[in-house]
């Protein structure tokens, strides 16, 4: 490898294909959800969160995006019904955004971006490890939740206020004592399809549910995002944003809703 994948021009998306030729796959993340092609299916159940404040570990700019993490050698934070069989364990989370607050989403609808998308990663734990999930068709389950440009939301505070330690990449830091359910919106209506990690290794492993309702985040929030580095410490700093990858082929598959 040249060079290390990033979302820059000569390392971003597009480039990925290269080393990761699962880039064009069958069943690539994100994708452009059109509600009214999207069908209802009355089988799928609402989604059970359970989330243990206590569970949450440490905040960590890995370079791509910044990530929260959670002891997960429980099953105290957890993920059942909706689409999924069986019970999957909160991971981590994390963010992906835009240089403006007119683009940052990975999912869009109806070909609409948002200007950030949050994203809860879970892991069946009908495997032994997250490690060995990742990498099989049923092994995870990301929640998408959009951030819309409003109110700035304040619980979404704490997580910003913990940025300003982690600016380089590398960096990390405790994070504890935090109710993961607060990031999400009253609604807990989604849609969902069979999907990949939208970074590589693009692992076709996700079953993607995307809540149709989104949360709220102040353009003075949003920049906080920005202020973010995806460069080292001493190294050229470089801005991270537009950590996104576009929406990529269907190729036949089906988003089904769990509303009307
Ligand atoms: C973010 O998105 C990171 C990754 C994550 C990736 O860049 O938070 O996490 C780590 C551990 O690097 O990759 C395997 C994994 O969770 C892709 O996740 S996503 O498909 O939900 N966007
Ligand atoms: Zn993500």
């Amino acid at each position: 490898m040249s060079h290390v994948w990033g979302y820059g021009t000569t390392n971003g998306p597009d480039k990925w294909v290269k080393d990761f030729p699962v880039a064009n796959g069958p069943r690539q993340s994100p994708i452009n959800i059109s509600p009214k092609q999207a069908q209802y299916d009355s089988s799928l159940r609402a989604l059970e969160l359970n989330y243990d404040p206590f569970n949450a570990k440490g905040i960590l700019n890995n370079g791509h995006s910044f990530q929260v993490d959670f002891v997960d050698d429980l099953d105290s934070s957890t993920l059942n019904g909706g689409p999924i069989s069986g019970t999957y364990r909160l991971r981590q989370f994390h963010f992906h955004w835009g240089a403006s607050d007119d683009r940052g989403s990975e999912h869009t609808v109806n070909g609409i971006n948002f200007p950030c998308e949050l994203h809860l990663v879970h892991w069946n734990t009908k495997y032994p490890s997250f490690g060995e999930a990742a990498s099989q068709p049923d092994g995870l389950a990301v929640v998408g939740v959009f951030l819309k440009i409003g109110a700035a939301n304040p619980r979404l505070q704490k997580v910003l206020d913990a940025l300003d330690v982690i600016k380089t990449k590398g960096k990390q830091t405790t994070f504890a004592n935090f109710d993961t359910k607060t990031l999400l919106p009253v609604s807990l209506d989604y849609w969902t399809y069979d999907g990949s990690l939208t970074t590589p290794p693009l692992l076709e492993s996700v079953t993607w549910i995307v809540l149709r309702e989104p949360i709220s985040v102040s353009s003075a929030q949003m920049a906080k995002f920005r202020s973010l580095l995806f460069t080292g410490e001493g190294e050229a700093p470089f801005c991270m944003e537009d950590n996104y990858r576009p929406p990529q082929p269907l190729k036949g598959r089906r988003v089904r809703a769990s509303f009307k």
